[in-house]
């Protein structure tokens, strides 16, 4: 069942998390980032197992994620600085058909309008206020816009510590990482992320995947992140396979990760040497920076191989097919 050995082992709350390498799976399947990627591959999975289309498949994680009250995806996320949710989606077919939205304010299921900018217009992306008006138009309710009780405790809680002011350029002041970086980590010493990325293939080899996200919670007003870029946290392409990723999307967009990562499995990479490759690149252009950032890639192949790799230890993600229907979590290689 897998293509090189597991590793090992160890026993979280509800699943057993195993370090895994390229693992070679039965088709179709699902890949979707972190724990709660779980959720996603169950909206996605009664969709592939049936045949049904994996564009189809991808959208439904999407959604289901969207729905799903958590910190970092969909309208109960957590705000900007400014105290305004704004999502950032994208969606991708193997076939090269791509369609994003960022910068997206009130509407429920970024993923989907995502889609319909891809299926109804000539263009790959959409932002702001435009987004929104192209949402509206096409029948997605316009939502009140109101923070979810969690969110906004959260958000008054960093204002406090942040004694945030508007100040322009503030993120030009040089410090050991050249800029002052938005929250990488939270108090409790957990990194900020936790962008859902689902990628899927069918049993006739073609790819899909999405990325739905907040962003990096209070980041600056505007901020776009690398999840609605294609190439840089979605790409996927028949010919070589799907790739997606999580963490900190600046370093991301840098080295246009996910086109890296399916260049080099079209190169003849497995799925972990691919990812472990765009890894590598982040790093060494900034190995300071890169002790305090997360940044993990997922990619399958078209041949049904898994394979991830962060800079952190902790990056996870499930896997759901006939051998695990119900989905199984494992943790991905690191750097550190
Ligand atoms: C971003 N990559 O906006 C996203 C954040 C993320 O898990 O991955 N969160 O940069």
């Amino acid at each position: 069942m897998f293509g090189v050995p597991l590793l090992f082992a160890d026993k979280l709350v509800g699943q057993t998390r195993t370090t895994a390498s390229t693992l070679r799976v039965k088709t179709p399947v699902v890949v979707s980032t972190w724990d709660s990627g779980i959720t996603a591959n169950n909206a996605a999975w009664p969709v592939l197992s049936k045949n049904g289309s994996v564009l189809d498949a991808v959208e439904a994680a999407g959604r289901a994620s969207e729905n799903e009250p958590s910190c970092c995806v969909g309208l109960q996320a957590w705000p900007d600085r400014d105290g305004k949710v704004t999502l950032d989606a994208s969606i991708m077919n193997g076939n090269g058909d791509c369609g994003a939205v960022s910068f997206l304010e009130r509407i429920k299921h970024p993923v989907s309008v995502a889609r319909k900018v891809m299926e109804t217009t000539p263009h790959v992306l959409l932002s702001g206020e435009g987004a929104q008006m192209f949402a509206v138009q096409n029948g997605f309710p316009l939502e009140d816009g109101k923070l979810s009780p969690d969110a906004e405790k959260e958000w008054k809680k960093w204002l406090e510590k942040s004694n945030y002011k508007p100040e322009v350029n503030i993120e030009n002041r040089k410090t050991i990482s050249q800029f002052i970086p938005p929250p990488y980590r939270f108090d409790d010493g957990s990194f900020n992320h936790d962008t859902m990325a689902t990628a899927a293939l069918d049993a006739r080899g073609r790819v899909a995947g999405m990325v739905t996200t907040s962003g990096l919670a209070f980041k600056m007003r505007g901020r776009v992140g690398d999840s609605p870029i294609i190439g840089a946290g979605l790409f996927a392409d028949n010919e070589a396979g799907a790739a997606i990723s999580s963490g900190v999307g600046e370093e991301v967009i840098r080295i246009c990760g996910t086109h890296t990562v399916v260049e080099q499995m079209r190169a003849g990479k497995t799925p972990e040497e691919a990812c472990r490759e765009a890894i590598r690149r982040i790093v060494k252009r900034d190995p300071a920076k890169a002790k305090d950032i997360q940044v993990g890639f997922i990619a399958l192949s078209k041949t049904g191989e898994i394979g991830a790799f962060s800079i952190a230890k902790g990056f996870t993600y499930a896997v759901t097919n006939s051998e695990f229907p119900k989905g199984k979590v494992f943790e991905a290689k690191s750097y550190s």
